[in-house]
């Protein structure tokens, strides 16, 4: 049975990492749409290069009272010789979660798109920074705040999942 999941996840994860993420939204935008958010499933086994990975850094931001988003940054350092694929979020505080690509539209505004995949280089990092990628905690289940830690599930290609604590902090 347990056999069975995983590859039925790692079937999941090869169709996502095919098919590059299209839809555009802005936070709080009301009437958005979106595929269905991936990492809903619960963790199953972390290998060991996912399991070597270093989280140099993470944060939830912390939102206004009220907020049915919260953005969260990492920067995860990957010392092993191999790509690592970040494929999914999720999180006990957010009934879904997905990766999003920020950036600028030709007016200059900040624009949010959905990333089926992140990659994580050998030897390098994976920033998950403001102003570049965040990963999106949606349809909240309470709104944690500032001094609170909650924990957030990354999932990769290679079937594994890894569950990191963030502290809630105010954005700088
Ligand atoms: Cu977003």
């Amino acid at each position: 049975m347990k056999r069975l999941l995983l590859t039925l996840l790692l079937g999941a994860a090869a169709v996502s990492a095919a098919t590059p993420g299209t839809a555009q939204a802005a936070h709080g935008m009301p009437g958005m749409t979106m595929p269905a958010p991936s990492g809903s499933a619960p963790a199953t086994r972390s290998s060991a290069a996912v399991q070597a990975l270093r989280l140099v850094q993470g944060w939830v931001a912390a939102a206004p009272p009220g907020a049915e988003e919260l953005s969260v940054y990492v920067v995860l350092a990957n010392p092993g010789k191999a790509a690592l694929t970040l494929v999914g979020v999720s999180s006990p505080v957010a009934g879904s979660a997905m990766l999003m690509t920020t950036g600028k539209d030709v007016a200059g505004r900040e624009t949010m798109q959905m990333a089926m995949a992140l990659k994580i280089p050998a030897g390098g990092q994976l920033k998950v920074l403001p102003g570049q990628a965040h990963l999106m905690l949606r349809n909240l289940k309470r709104q944690p705040q500032p001094g609170d830690n909650v924990p957030v599930t990354l999932r990769f290609s290679d079937g594994s999942a890894r569950t990191v604590t963030l502290p809630v902090r105010r954005l700088p």
